[in-house]
């Protein structure tokens, strides 16, 4: 098994722009192992959305693309996870297992793993996959930086998660945060599954009061200190409340179906009541050009001189003007990819316009 150093591959985008059109990767690239160079985008079918389904994140919250990442694929993270469960694999920061321990007490450890892909070649080769990626420069692209992945283990008697918005765990200024929850087995009200409550996204974030990046909400009168997100009692969580607003629907999933949503849609799951575990895969995403003060929760450097920590995610598709990191296993992303730097080399027409006046005409690059 691979224990895999967990430098994270920085790359800073400040650097000249000849350097990455040519040479992304090269002298000043930390280091990284091309374990995952295998999974380009070419190995997939390009993946086609409809007009219907983005509205659908629009208008609920949520839209459900079945089918989307194919069956081996899932395969190879399910045995994963079977092998992480037996102390067969392992990588920094999963939880210890020891082979005298009883079953139920291994199995007990296991709920969910954050942040993996930093540790792990399968897991950055999930948080990147090209179908996923596809679907979020459609949704919220073209630049598309990856922050945050999760999977889930979700054994039968482990708990669900109450209301919450996944924005205020996650910053992103403007706030532009979107997840993609992939089922790895088939998810179920019985196993818990995931709940929406219909069109909640239009919601500003209820951010608790002492964080400091509340986004575009903390000047609106009716949002309050919120400290009981995520709490599974209705009568103590405070965005029970708002939640009952809107309508709430169950999201059943087959594995290779994903989820895309809203940072700020209400959600929430119910305990695992059946005999059976209900994993899954979550990444969160955010557009590149968002500023992001978050670090999976630790502190960075430069955070107390006002520095983003946009230099930790990785660049998935597109491009930007912030920084980003390249990723540690090569799985083929926006960031060791060559790319032309939009508007390099255009002429920019805006048809009959003058004086200032807005012309008539769409505005037209010319090359
Ligand atoms: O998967 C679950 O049971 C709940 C997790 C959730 O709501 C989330 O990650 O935002």
């Amino acid at each position: 098994m691979k224990n895999s150093d967990s430098t994270t591959g920085v790359h800073n985008q400040t650097d000249s722009w000849s350097f990455n059109l040519t040479s992304a990767g090269s002298a000043t690239r930390p280091r990284t192992t091309d374990e995952n160079a295998c999974f380009t985008r070419e190995r997939y079918e390009p993946v086609q959305l409809s007009v219907s389904e983005y509205h659908d994140l629009r208008e609920k919250g949520f839209v459900k693309v079945a089918g989307l990442i194919p069956q081996s694929d899932i395969q190879d993270l399910s045995s994963h996870m079977d092998r992480v469960l037996e102390g067969e694999e392992t990588a920094t920061g999963f939880p210890k297992i020891d082979s005298s321990m009883p079953e139920s007490e291994r199995i007990a450890r296991f709920s969910r793993i954050h942040n993996a892909h930093r540790v792990h070649a399968k897991h950055e080769r999930f948080l990147l996959h090209p179908r996923i990626l596809d679907v979020l420069e459609k949704l919220n692209g073209p630049d598309v930086l990856a922050l945050q992945s999760m999977t889930f283990f979700k054994q039968p008697g482990q708990p669900g998660q109450g209301y919450h918005q996944d924005s205020y765990y996650i910053p992103t200024l403007p706030n532009t945060l979107i997840a993609a929850r992939v089922a790895i087995s088939e998810a179920t009200e019985e196993n818990g599954c995931l709940w929406f409550r219909v069109g909640s996204q239009v919601e500003p974030l209820y951010p608790q009061s002492d964080n400091e990046f509340t986004h575009e909400s903390r000047a609106l009168k009716g949002v309050f200190d919120n400290y009981t997100a995520s709490e599974d009692d209705t009568n103590i969580n405070q965005l029970a409340a708002i939640a009952d607003r809107y309508p709430e629907v169950a999201c059943p999933a087959k594995p290779g179906d994903v989820i895309f949503f809203h940072g700020n849609i209400l959600h929430r799951s119910h305990a695992n009541i059946s005999d059976t575990p209900r994993r899954a895969f979550a990444g969160h995403y955010c557009d590149a050009r968002s500023f992001v003060p978050w670090n999976t929760g630790d502190a960075w450097e430069g955070m107390e001189q006002g520095k983003g920590a946009n230099r930790y995610h990785v660049l998935a598709r597109g491009d930007t003007n912030l920084e980003f990191a390249f990723p540690i296993f090569g799985t083929p992303s926006a960031a060791i990819e060559t790319r032309k730097p939009r508007l390099v080399g255009c002429l920019i027409d805006m048809p009959l316009a003058g004086n200032g006046e807005m012309g008539m005409g769409s505005i037209k690059v010319m090359r």
